[in-house]
This record gives structure tokens, C-alpha cells and sequence, in this order.
């Protein structure tokens, strides 16, 4: 005899395999499902042919030479492998045949919007990541984000402006605020922190 509580539980595992046979059909609306039948084995978009093994049938990185990297992702030389537009040339070795990072590629390769080359003319690191102080951002391989000589040619990016010793950037947000943003402290030095400042 089926108790009220063992009927709840029956309705309500009826309703999770129907909500997970709805996620078989569609995974989700940025995931694809290409893996197996199994409706636990969606991947993301972003994890098909990325170069790593996803699907427990291999089948995500099956078949990539034929596959269209999604607009904002971009093929390997390797022709089967893609990455992130900002992955190529970040000074981090993503292709399994070591192409983003080539050196001859990354020389000629422009960096995205809100990017800038290292000084080794090499390696792209966003624009405010650039001559601050800030150690939690990427930084330059060669240091050259942090180094006086390059910094003093290097742009500060929007909202921003350069420290008393001509180098280093500080945002306009962080002048004043209490906070020592400039090595030189020149942020909060009381002639930059006047009225008006
Ligand atoms: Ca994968
Ligand atoms: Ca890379
Ligand atoms: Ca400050």
C-alpha cells in the first residue's frame, strides 16, 4: 500500500527525470550536446574542442578539425584546437602545438582592444593591468609592466593618469581614497589631494 509520503517521493522523482530528460533534449541553451545519450553529458560550448577531454566518449574532442570555432574563439595551427581571441599571444602556452605563443606569430600578432604588447613585443596584457602597482592582474613575463623606463612610454588606459614619478598609472578613482596606489605614494600626497584635486 503506497503511503502519502512514498507517493510525494514518487511524484517527485517523476518530476526531476522529466526536468533531467528536458535537459537531454536541449542541455542548456549556451551548452551543446554532442557527447553521448547519457543527459549528464552536456558539455559547454566552450569546452568543445578546447584540447582537453570533456565528454566520457571522447566525443568532444573528436572530429575538431571539422569543427567552427564560435565566433569569439579562434583556431589553433594545429587546426583543431580553439582558444580565446585573448589567450593568443598572453604569454601562457594554450595550443598543444605551442602556436599561440610562437615566436614570430606573437610578433606580428595585434593585440585586441584594451590590450598592449610587453616591451618584448611579444606577450598582450590588458591596458590596466600596465605600470600598477596592483600584483593581482597578469603581469608582463619579462617585467616590463612594472618597469620605470618602459612604463614612462606606456599608456594608462581610460580613467587613469599617470603617477608624479612619470611611470606608473593610478586610476582617477584611486587618487585620495586613502589608499597607496602609486610606489611613490604620490596619490595621496596632500598637493595632489588639495580641493579641487
Ligand atoms: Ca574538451
Ligand atoms: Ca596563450
Ligand atoms: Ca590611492
Amino acid at each position: 500500500m503506497m503511503g502519502p509520503r512514498t507517493l510525494k517521493i514518487l511524484i517527485l522523482t517523476t518530476m526531476v527525470l522529466a526536468i533531467a530528460k528536458t535537459y537531454d533534449d536541449t542541455c542548456s541553451y549556451n551548452m551543446i550536446k554532442h557527447c553521448s545519450t547519457d543527459y549528464d553529458d552536456c558539455v559547454w560550448i566552450s569546452e568543445w574542442c578546447d584540447g582537453k577531454t570533456d565528454c566520457a566518449d571522447l566525443s568532444d574532442e573528436a572530429n575538431c578539425t571539422e569543427y567552427t570555432c564560435p565566433k569569439y574563439r579562434t583556431k589553433c595551427a594545429n587546426g583543431y584546437q580553439c582558444l580565446y581571441r585573448h589567450q593568443f599571444c598572453d604569454g601562457d602556452v594554450d595550443c598543444t602545438d605551442g602556436s599561440d605563443e610562437d615566436e614570430a606569430f606573437c610578433q606580428d600578432y595585434k593585440c585586441l582592444d584594451g590590450y598592449m604588447k610587453c616591451r618584448d613585443e611579444q606577450q598582450c596584457i590588458r591596458v590596466d593591468a600596465m605600470c600598477r602597482l596592483d600584483t593581482v592582474r597578469h603581469h608582463c613575463n619579462d617585467g616590463s609592466d612594472m618597469d620605470e623606463e618602459f612604463c614612462k612610454a606606456a599608456d594608462c588606459g581610460e580613467n587613469a593618469r599617470k603617477c608624479d614619478d612619470g611611470a606608473h598609472c593610478v586610476y582617477d578613482s584611486e587618487m585620495c581614497n586613502g589608499f597607496q596606489n602609486c610606489p611613490d605614494g604620490s596619490d595621496e600626497a596632500p598637493q595632489n589631494c588639495t580641493k579641487g584635486k
